[in-house]
This record gives structure tokens, C-alpha cells and sequence, in this order.
């Protein structure tokens, strides 16, 4: 009798709210006052008080052809039933050489091969590993230094969060990867306050790696790698011709150029990636988000055919590159639905539409800075004094009181809905949002 008491101690019915850690949240804050999810359609979630949430963020940045499509349900469900795994490691099955072609022909110039990993952090410690090994592979192995940069977010792996840059993700966690530097942020609120799109001041910023590239020697640095767009620290646009320089001086120097397009790609701008949006052809892009439209955890990294031929030269019996993940080439993955609905053109269709709804908002209270491309949008907010994040977090708990879900990193609220998004569901978030923001302190 003594367990059964102890036992009558605990709550162990299911839905207990104590064993989930949850990722990047306030576990004591949120489990005091759930916010609970159970359903989700087309544009909307359904919490569990049975109200609808208009998605304002495509969950986290992933759901780009919107909820619950049938089209995805049927494709996981019949490829699960028909071959759940294989064994990606010297065995193969014929949907992901398809997915792989099919991929390689979506992107831009000779981004050609495909490796797959489970989620954007498995991306870029990819990334970064290629980018190292290829140098070596090329008689190059001094080139080993990555360059990130100030407010970029590349997941959460030590490499990630090595050349990430925001400082929360990083002091916790001891030294990191060593010969890193940084890139400064283009954030600039004195010059470039409420630009419609790209902002026209900061392109210099870029030749801060010729001045990265003098301190380390270019013999000793491998990639760059940067967000097209830094989304999560709230939708940082890069200046006009910011990664048109970036380009020139990585081509200069030998070095690598890595764009991280996990959220960015897709058609998040209006085109299938931001390397497409910008003209400019990295050298490795990594992904993943919506390339399976959040249904499965996935990710891929594109690499440029030069970069794959250097790693086969040579016996063909040895294994090229010693990197892979049990799930490298899931059987289960969706691309037809972007392609059969035109959702890349829909964006690029809908994106003034979006962004004068956004700048609609100039002159609402605590509004310091509108930011958008594509269907991306930031609303930077005065921060209340001594209380960092307290007034974006406040407008981020009335929004979904009001049956909208937004998402907040500092006093910055980011907006990125599904492409299925219509002119409705845009009135609807900027009102929502407008209405909010005149009722806060
Ligand atoms: N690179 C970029 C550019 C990202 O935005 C990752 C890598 C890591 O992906 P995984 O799949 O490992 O999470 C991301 C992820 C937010 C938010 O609200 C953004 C991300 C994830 C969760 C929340 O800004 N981006």
C-alpha cells in the first residue's frame, strides 16, 4: 500500500503536463496556462477549447501549401503502408533517387545533388561538414574556418549554433566549435526604418569579410554561410546588392558560399528560393521546413555538381563522405502539391497585397519598424522599459485570444502565413494585430 500512495502523489493521467520538456518555451509559465493545439485545416488550427486560429506563421515557418492537405495525407499513409523504412547506408529504394531528381531540377543552376537529413539543424552540420571536407578533398585542408554572422539562426547543433549568432543560443553552452568568426547583422533601424522590401542602405556591410578575409588568410576558411533573409531574429531583409557582394568576395577568395534557406525556400518569397528571388547561386543550400510541408521531419542540402565531383575521385569502393543519418532519404516526402496548386506564383501574386497591409500599420501605437518580402512580415515594437519581449509576448497572448497566431523573438512579432493564404486572411491578421497593438501599453 505504501507504492499506491506514493504513486496517488503523482499525476499520471495522460494528459499531465509535467513530463514534456518543451523546446525553446517557458516550461512553467506555459504549463501553468496551456496553450493547446488538436486540430488543424487549410489556414486554421482548432485549440482545444474548440476555437479556430487563423495561422499566421505557418506553424513554425513549415506549413507552406497550409493544414491537413489530403494530397499529403494520402501520399504518407500509402507510402507508409507500402514500405515504412529502409536502410539508407549502402541500400537504396526508388523514391528517394525520384525525390532527388525532382528536387535537383526545382533548383537553380547546377545546385544538382541532394543529401538528405531530418531537420534543418542536421542542414547545416552537413553543410559545414561538405564545405570542410571539400577542401580537403581538393588538396585544400587548411581551409577550415566558417564564417557566420551576428543574428543569424542555423538550428540548434553545435555547428549551428557556432556560427549562429544570438548570444541566448550560444552562453549556455561552452566553447563551441573553434575558428569561427562572424559577419555584423544588416539590422538597421536608424537608416532603414519601414522599407518596403529590401532596404536600400547597408551593401558595404558585405566587405566586412574582406576585412574577416585579412585577419584569417583565405587559405584558412571554408564557407560562409548566411540566411538570405534572417527570419527568426525577426526578419532581418538583406540590403539591395548585400549578397551580390557577399558572392563576388567568396569567388575572389576561394571561398565557399552557404545559403541557409531552410525557411526561405519553398516559395516563402515568391519563388522557389531565395536564390532565385536574388539572382545569386550559392554554393550549398540547405533546407528543409517545407519541403515536406511539415508532414515529416526532413531536410536536404543541395550542393553544386563541382562540389559533389570533388568527393568522387577516388577508388569506387570507397565511401565518398563518412556522414549520413538513419533517416538520410525517407521513403516518405511532398513536392507535387506546390507544383499542382502554382503556390510559388500565388505568393509572388499576393506579396504587395501583404505588404500593404503590413505598412498599414505605420502609424500604430509602439510601431518602430515594418519589415516584409515575399510573405514574410516583422512588426518591431518599442520594447516597454526595463521589460524586454514582455510587450510583443502580450500582444502574442491577445492575438491568439482573438483567434490569431502570431509568433514573437524579443519585441519583434514575425508573420509568415501558409502560401494558401487569400486577402481575407491577411485583412484579418493586420487587423487583428492593429487592433491589438492600440490596446497595449
Ligand atoms: N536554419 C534556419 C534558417 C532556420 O530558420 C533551422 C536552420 C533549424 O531547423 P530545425 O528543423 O532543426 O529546427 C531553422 C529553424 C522561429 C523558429 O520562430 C525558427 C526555426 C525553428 C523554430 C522556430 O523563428 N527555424
Amino acid at each position: 500500500m505504501q507504492n499506491a500512495a506514493a504513486l496517488a502523489q503523482f499525476d499520471t493521467s495522460p494528459n499531465n503536463l509535467e513530463a514534456f520538456w518543451m523546446p525553446f518555451t517557458a516550461n512553467r509559465q506555459f504549463k501553468d496556462k496551456p496553450r493547446l493545439l488538436v486540430g488543424a485545416k487549410d489556414m486554421h488550427y482548432t485549440s482545444i477549447d474548440g476555437r479556430r486560429i487563423l495561422d499566421g506563421t505557418a506553424g513554425l515557418w513549415c506549413v507552406n501549401a497550409g493544414h491537413g492537405r489530403q494530397q499529403i495525407v494520402d501520399a504518407v499513409r500509402d507510402q507508409t503502408a507500402r514500405m515504412d523504412y529502409a536502410p539508407a547506408f549502402q541500400m537504396g529504394h526508388p523514391a528517394v533517387f525520384e525525390l532527388a531528381s525532382r528536387l535537383s531540377a526545382l533548383l537553380p543552376g547546377d545546385l544538382d545533388h541532394v543529401f538528405f537529413t531530418n531537420s534543418g539543424s542536421e542542414s547545416v552540420d552537413t553543410a559545414l561538414k561538405i564545405a570542410i571536407a571539400y577542401h580537403r578533398a581538393k588538396g585544400q585542408g587548411t581551409r577550415q574556418r566558417l564564417i557566420g554572422r551576428e543574428r543569424g539562426y542555423h538550428g540548434v547543433g553545435f555547428g549551428g549554433i557556432s556560427v549562429g549568432g544570438i548570444a541566448n543560443n550560444r552562453k549556455f553552452f561552452g566553447s563551441l566549435l573553434n575558428g569561427v568568426d562572424h559577419l555584423p547583422h544588416t539590422h538597421n533601424l536608424a537608416k532603414n526604418a519601414f522599407s518596403r522590401g529590401q532596404p536600400a542602405s547597408g551593401v558595404e556591410l558585405a566587405d566586412e569579410l574582406e576585412r574577416i578575409v585579412a585577419l584569417h588568410d583565405a587559405s584558412n576558411i571554408a564557407a560562409v554561410i548566411v540566411e538570405p533573409v534572417a527570419c527568426s531574429t525577426g526578419v532581418l531583409v538583406p540590403p539591395k546588392g548585400y549578397l551580390e557582394r557577399l558572392r563576388q568576395i567568396c569567388d575572389k577568395h576561394g571561398i565557399l558560399l552557404i545559403f541557409d534557406e531552410v525557411i526561405t525556400g519553398f516559395g516563402r518569397l515568391g519563388a522557389g528560393f531565395a536564390a532565385d528571388y536574388f539572382g545569386v547561386l550559392p554554393d550549398i543550400i540547405t533546407t528543409a521546413k517545407g519541403l515536406t510541408n511539415g508532414t515529416i521531419p526532413m531536410g536536404a542540402v543541395f550542393v553544386r555538381k563541382g562540389i559533389y565531383d570533388a568527393f568522387m575521385g577516388g577508388p569506387d569502393e570507397a565511401i565518398e563522405l563518412f556522414h549520413g543519418y538513419t533517416y538520410s532519404g525517407h521513403p516518405v516526402a511532398s513536392l507535387d502539391i506546390y507544383k499542382d496548386e502554382g503556390l510559388f506564383d500565388r505568393a509572388k501574386g499576393l506579396a504587395d497585397y501583404w505588404m500593404d497591409g503590413l505598412h498599414s500599420l505605420k502609424d500604430t501605437r509602439n510601431v518602430i519598424d515594418l519589415r516584409n518580402l515575399g510573405l514574410i512580415a516583422a512588426i518591431e515594437l518599442e520594447p516597454l522599459a526595463g521589460r524586454p519581449t514582455k510587450r510583443a509576448f502580450e500582444a502574442f497572448l491577445r492575438c491568439y485570444d482573438k483567434g490569431l497566431l502570431i509568433r514573437t523573438t524579443g519585441d519583434i512579432i514575425a508573420l509568415s502565413p501558409p502560401l494558401i493564404v487569400d486577402k481575407s486572411h491577411i485583412d484579418q491578421i493586420f487587423g487583428t494585430i492593429g487592433e491589438v497593438l492600440r490596446g497595449l501599453d
